[in-house]
């Protein structure tokens, strides 16, 4: 896959290319992480990238032609990242990891020419209901999301347990030692019974996810087994009180 990502500043990528997984799958060739410079598309000694907004108003508006020159050479699905999009989440970044190509605005200022975002964008993104200085973290943000999505990136059993990845929040982890000034790992994942572990952690998914985002559960069908965990989940609420 290729990652084509339009920005007036580059630098903020170098890290991100840089680090661990996503460097991997650089180099191994599963993802081509390709920055362009906006600058470079743009006209005159100042090679200005933004102008005053019409109908007045602070701030600046990025200009239409930098960004449809830069567009002309970086081709797939474009998207761009604004409060305005619609939310990012597993399912988006999974259907976004079968792409050939993306290419990803990052906007500054108070965003691009809105005849940009009318005439080529496919998709507009949004992380969440705040607002950024730019567009680059939400690029950064939403690659990320993805390339761990790529075949063969991380291990399928890596993301099979994701949060999300069966519509729950995951489930607690624990790793030695054992006991921390008096703070045991519960005792079932060191009796070694598979079954048992498997249950309790689908158990405390169930239990986190009802607790902390019930409108998850909403459209989402479940199995016999997690019927049964719910109920007992529900009834030692009650018990509870
Ligand atoms: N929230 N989700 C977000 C944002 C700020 C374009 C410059 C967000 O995705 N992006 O806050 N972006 C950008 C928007 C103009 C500032």
């Amino acid at each position: 896959m290729r990652i084509n990502i339009l920005t007036l500043f580059p630098e903020f990528f170098d890290s991100f290319k840089e680090h661990s997984i996503v460097k991997r799958a650089v180099e191994k060739e599963q993802v081509e992480i390709n920055i362009v410079n906006i600058r470079d598309f743009a006209e005159g000694k100042q090679r200005q990238c933004d102008d005053m907004p019409f109908g007045g108003g602070a701030g600046m508006v990025m200009k239409p032609e930098p960004l449809l020159k830069a567009l002309e050479q970086n081709g797939g699905k474009v998207i761009y990242t604004s409060p305005q999009g619609v939310r990012l989440n597993q399912k988006l970044a999974c259907d976004l990891a079968q792409e050939k190509e993306i290419t990803i605005i990052a906007g500054h200022y108070e965003g691009i020419d809105e005849r940009v975002i009318d005439s080529k964008v496919d998709l507009e993104i949004s992380l969440g209901d705040f607002v950024l200085t730019g567009g680059e973290l939400p690029a950064m943000v939403i690659s990320d999301s993805i390339i761990r999505l790529i075949p063969g990136v991380i291990k399928k059993e890596s993301y099979e347990n994701d949060s999300f990845y069966n519509g729950l929040l995951d489930y607690p982890h624990y790793t030695r030692p054992a006991e921390y000034e008096g703070l045991k790992v519960p005792d079932v994942l060191m009796s070694g019974h598979h079954k048992n572990i498997d249950e309790w952690r689908l158990k405390q998914s169930l239990k986190r996810t009802l607790e902390r985002r019930p409108e998850l559960l909403k459209d989402r069908e479940f199995s016999k087994l997690e019927i049964k965990l719910l109920k007992e989940i529900k009834g030692s609420k009650k018990n509870d009180i």
